[in-house]
């Protein structure tokens, strides 16, 4: 195990060596661009030692911001050419409301943003610097969930839902199968794409062509709708409601609420929200005989019963009482995720009792840092605090030990995926510094 001093070290190195100078990339090769999350992730780390850096990772995500709200989830680096799909590919200058001067993707990823915003301007020691950044990120934040609460709440009962597995963040997740092999895919269905990222690892470990032509599939329909968001969910035939978007979007209104309450704003409306997506999420999500959230289809009206770490996620943002949260901790105690023994690296994104579990195939059973760094904080919030520094250690060991990978073996700890890997470095960092957490507001 590297000494903490080193191991900070290494995992500052990772984050400058993906900086662009105005942002950062998620790893060296693989993903050239700036993404949605992994920057709200990357500015958490930052905040701790480089506030100001913090600052212009978010300044330059809300760039690309859409006029309706939308945050999209890739930031395309005009310099940068080896990703596929590239800026063309989505033809966003069919929607009115992408921005001309930015280029963007068409579909977003995770709320994490207001959390990662209240986090650095928690750091930033100037409490006048500290609230004029906050004052220019509120009206971008209270876009950004508008537009959420506006165009993705279909059922009006506070879940929002996605328009692609992309959005999700856990691209070849189980949970997506039953949906995407309804889609079937005929002559003309799929536009003509190229891959790059089975030609940087290994093939067996990346999504499958029949995945990649289903999320080429839905890209085209979204662009042949113009984006318009009414006209995509009336023939769309991918439409979810997803447990840890759901889960991200509730703390994130509680941050946000947070955030107007320091600049003197109304904050009631994002409280309202918070409780209205937790209060759904616990009344449709919630499955009381298994003991986690299940993600639930609204093309076929049926939960999806795939047993994934994100299904605990609501314990970190205070959404299930007492009883469930206990349900809860059993089934990650037992259920082939991770028993509170030697035996656990962490917990993998897939319980290792489901079929089609794989220990390397990216979203199919490997260990994620953000996901464990996302229970963590969840273990901690109710109480559960050896649970926690078990997964915390874990969290610690892992690219300790291996190196700062995309994701982790679940079985050896082996490191899969793009090394250097940016939120990898991040979220270490970020357990590595809390306890020097600087907060002005407290
Ligand atoms: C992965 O997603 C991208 C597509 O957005 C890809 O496979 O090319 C996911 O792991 C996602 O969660 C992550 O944000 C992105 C960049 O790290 O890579």
């Amino acid at each position: 195990m590297v000494l903490p001093t080193i191991l900070i070290e290494q995992a500052k190195s990772v984050l400058e060596n993906n900086w662009m100078g105005y942002a950062t990339k998620p790893a060296p090769i693989l993903y050239p661009h700036q993404w949605s999350w992994d920057s709200a992730f990357i500015a958490i780390a930052y905040s701790h030692y480089d506030p100001p850096r913090a600052m212009l990772e978010m300044r330059s995500l809300f760039q690309g911001q859409w006029s309706n709200g939308m945050l999209p989830h890739i930031i395309f680096n005009q310099q940068a050419r080896d990703y596929s799909p590239g800026p063309e590919f989505w033809q966003v200058h069919r929607s009115p409301h992408a921005p001309a001067d930015v280029l963007t993707s068409g579909i977003i990823q995770p709320p994490v943003h207001a959390t990662s915003i209240l986090h650095i301007a928690r750091q930033v020691s100037d409490k006048a610097r500290s609230l004029a950044f906050l004052r220019e990120m509120f009206p971008k934040l209270k876009a950004w969930h508008t537009y959420l609460y506006r165009e993705r709440d279909l059922d009006q009962n506070g879940l929002i839902s996605i328009r692609h597995p992309w959005e999700s963040g856990q691209d070849n997740s189980p949970i997506w199968d039953s949906a995407l092999s309804r889609i079937a895919i005929y002559d003309g269905m799929v536009p003509e794409y190229q891959r790059v990222d089975t030609s940087i690892i290994d093939v067996t470990e990346r999504p499958s062509p029949a995945e990649y032509d289903r999320y080429a599939h839905l890209v085209q329909l979204f662009y042949e709708n113009d984006y318009d968001e009414a006209r995509i969910f009336q023939t769309s035939p991918f439409n979810i409601q997803d447990v840890l978007f759901n889960c991200l979007l509730v703390q994130a209104n509680h941050d946000l609420s947070t955030i107007a309450g320091l600049l003197g704003e109304e904050s009631q409306v994002f409280d309202k929200w918070a409780a209205k997506t937790a209060e759904a999420m616990n009344k449709y999500l919630w499955d009381n005989t298994h003991g986690i959230y299940f993600d639930y289809d609204l093309i076929s009206g049926q939960p999806i019963h795939a047993h994934v770490a994100a299904g605990f996620s609501p314990i970190y943002a205070g959404i299930p009482s007492p009883a469930q949260a206990e349900a809860i901790l059993t089934n990650l105690n037992t259920y082939g995720f991770c028993p509170l023994d030697e035996t656990c690296w962490a917990v993998p994104s897939y319980s290792k009792l489901e079929p089609g579990y794989s220990s390397t195939q990216y979203w199919r059973g490997p260990v994620w840092i953000n996901v464990n760094w996302i229970l963590y904080h969840g273990l901690m919030r109710y109480g559960y605090h050896a649970y926690a520094e078990h997964v915390k250690q874990a969290i610690i060991k892992l690219p300790s030990d291996f190196g700062f990978y995309e994701y982790f073996d679940t079985e050896t700890g082996e490191g899969h995926g793009s090394a250097l890997f940016s939120w990898t470095a991040a979220l270490l960092l970020d357990l590595l510094l809390e306890e020097e957490n600087y907060d002005q507001f407290n």
